[in-house]
């Protein structure tokens, strides 16, 4: 078991250096040791930053869901694989056991493969967070399917796109899905984006809501009934180390959605290492991470990477304010979470609420907390420190994005000393480096530039669909031999990192280079400010000025808008000094942002700059209707 559970932070340094000074070595140890290979790799690493490509296990060849499910099945066939949590509390829970997964993947696999669908071929998956979405990805890569899965929160438009960049055959969706208390008709999505679709020609639908829908005769069936009849066996495609395991689309600030392409043998090397590392995962433990199976968090960290340790993995259908705010603790109390991973802006929403909620239930079995998605703010931070973790459970900021496939930089817990908004250290085996505008790369700590990485990690994505060139041109160009992340970020004494941003987002007021994470991390520590975001228009003076809009906390209280403007901005000088006052102040009800709760500052800069004739594409948000109200209350 060298190496594969790191347990003090002089391991940490000895494993990282070797991980560094010998990487074929120890990623050959690690994949050696901990895996189902069909075949061992000829070469375990080759690469060119320069075309772009990069190869691990080359030669190899493998199965994942073998190494998911098939090898767990003598050890631990009895032990729940998925917890399904529903929507409503009072459906109850599922427990699906490996032994159970095995058979439902099969069956799964066996009804794609009755419809006409082979290796390679691609499908699109438009399921709301149910066991079927999990089963159905993992039926995909069974029988060698390259799974496209869009969070079923996106428009038929937004999906149309996707089923087209990447022409998918068939479409699995379910006749809704729920959401908190209220139903969500996916299936007419569906139905309104094929109409652009003439690629599609059959659609799989499992049933949730039990509502009346269209069935289109030829094209569309109902899932269950072609299960029923499925075998339970079906043997598992041989796959080549390269082989792409799936397609995920993530939005670029311009143009079209990016469909990164994903490989099998190093996202399953990559994410089973890191999860086993970064979340402390023990045999019998249960592990929570909310994210939604839409986004490379589910995927990597719901699925594969648990899947990959034989973990129990709890899936979560609802939102976090259904039945009411409490609903988190509530399940941690009921299925004794140990591990906990969520999103800052999930993390915010419940401070908002007090914390009468979140004593009320016991979360004594939580070990470990996670924050992934944004930089997390200091207040945020110690929120959830001390009301969720009681002080008690280091938090890991993890920091990664969908093209690394798996954490990039994270602590490792109760090795790792934690520090508010810092992400700390390079996981083992990435190789971060900062830039400075002219390319060159800064040495030392101290230091504050554009994040790189300078060599390859298992689970990066190969290219982007369809268009190689515009992956060599996003990633690749910017700094010669280097995969440039499109953040900021800076390095402390010790060497620790904390991410300011997208570099994007940095603002250069009067000469001076502001990250927008800090200055919202102060005005977010005024105690009626519930968020806020940054961004910065022309200035005759300075160059750039900065406009900030506030959310503040629904106290009930109305509150003086000059005196708070006159606060915030005190608090932004005491912790970040005068430079970085704002010269405009807006109140809202509520920020623009990405269904995976982002906040989309390039709406906000295009209205402070006045300039709404093209705002870019506005269907994929959370909350559309925020951005009408704060283009009228414009100042
Ligand atoms: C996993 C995921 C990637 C972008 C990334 C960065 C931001 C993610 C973060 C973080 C600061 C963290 N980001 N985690 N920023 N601290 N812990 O979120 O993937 O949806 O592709 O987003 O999210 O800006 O570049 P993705």
């Amino acid at each position: 078991m060298s190496n594969y559970h790191i347990k003090h932070l002089e391991e940490y340094y000895q494993v990282y250096r070797k991980s560094v000074r010998e990487p074929e070595n120890f990623w050959e140890e690690i994949a050696e040791e901990h895996f189902m290979w069909q075949k061992k790799w000829d070469k375990v690493l080759s690469w060119d930053f320069s075309k772009p490509e990069v190869k691990w296990f080359e030669g190899a060849q493998l199965n994942i869901t073998e190494n998911c499910i098939d090898r767990h099945l003598s050890t631990r066939g009895d032990k729940t694989a998925i917890l399904f949590e529903p929507n409503n509390p009072e459906e109850g829970a599922q427990h699906i056991t490996y032994k159970q997964l095995h058979e439902r993947v099969n069956q799964f696999a066996n009804v794609l493969k009755s419809q006409g669908v082979k290796k390679g071929d691609r499908i699109c998956v438009y399921l709301p967070m149910i066991p079927e979405l999990a089963i159905s990805i993992l039926a995909c890569a069974r029988i060698g399917v390259i799974h496209s899965v869009v969070f079923a929160g996106f428009s038929s438009t937004a999906l149309s796109t996707r089923i087209n960049d990447s022409d998918c055959k068939m479409v699995l969706t379910s006749d809704g899905s729920y959401r908190g208390g209220k139903t969500i008709d996916l299936k007419g999505i569906v139905d309104e984006a094929l109409e652009s679709c003439p690629g599609v020609k059959s659609v799989l639908v499992a049933k949730r809501i039990h509502t009346d829908i269209n069935m289109k005769d030829g094209r569309d069936q109902w899932l269950q009934p072609l299960l029923d009849g499925a075998s339970t066996v079906c043997e598992a495609e041989v796959m080549n180390a390269e082989d792409p395991l799936f397609i995920l689309y993530t939005s670029g600030s311009t143009g079209k959605p990016k469909g990164m392409v994903h490989s099998t043998a190093g996202f399953m090397v990559y994410t089973a290492y890191t999860f086993k590392n970064v979340f402390q995962y023990r045999e019998n433990d249960v592990y929570w991470c909310t994210a939604d199976i839409g986004w490379i968090t589910g995927h990597s960290y719901i699925v594969y990477g648990p899947l990959a340790n034989g973990a129990t993995s709890v899936m979560f259908e609802g939102v976090p304010s259904y039945p009411d705010f409490g609903r988190f603790w509530e399940i941690i109390e009921k299925h004794k979470v140990n591990q906990f991973y969520t999103a800052p802006t999930a993390i915010r929403a419940l401070a908002k609420q007090g914390t009468e909620l979140v004593e009320r239930y016991d979360l004594s079995s939580l070990k470990v907390l996670g924050s992934v998605g944004e930089p997390i703010n200091e207040e945020a931070w110690h929120w959830y420190n001390d009301n969720v973790g009681k002080k008690n459970s280091p938090i890991v900021d993890t920091w990664w994005q969908t093209e690394t496939g798996g954490i990039m930089i994270s602590p490792i817990p109760f090795v790792t000393p934690t520090k508010p908004t810092y992400a700390t250290l390079p996981f083992i085996g990435i190789q971060p480096a900062l830039m400075d505008e002219k390319g060159n790369e800064l040495k030392g700590n101290q230091v504050d530039g554009r994040l790189c990485v300078k060599f390859p990690w298992p689970s990066m994505a190969r290219t982007i669909w369809g268009t190689h060139q515009r992956y060599k041109d996003t990633y690749f160009s910017a700094y010669e031999n280097k995969y440039f992340t499109g953040d900021g970020a800076l390095r402390d004494e010790v060497g620790y990192y904390r991410i300011t941003g997208r570099v994007d987002d940095v603002i250069i007021v009067s000469g001076h280079n502001l990250g927008t994470a800090p200055i919202e991390d102060a005005i977010n520590e005024h105690p009626a400010v519930a968020e806020s975001a940054i961004v910065g228009y022309p200035h005759e003076v300075k160059g750039n000025a900065l406009y900030g809009y506030v959310t503040l906390k629904d106290t009930g209280e109305s509150r003086d808008q000059n005196n708070l403007r006159k606060e915030i901005n005190q608090i932004i000088a005491e912790h970040i000094g005068p430079i970085a006052k704002l010269d405009k102040i807006q109140f809202t009800r509520g920020l623009p942002k990405t269904r995976s709760g982002k906040i989309m500052r390039r709406i906000l800069r295009k209205i402070s700059c006045k300039d709404i004739s093209n705002l870019g594409d506005t269907s994929t948000l959370l909350n559309p209707e925020v951005v009408k109200e704060i283009i009228d209350n414009s100042l």
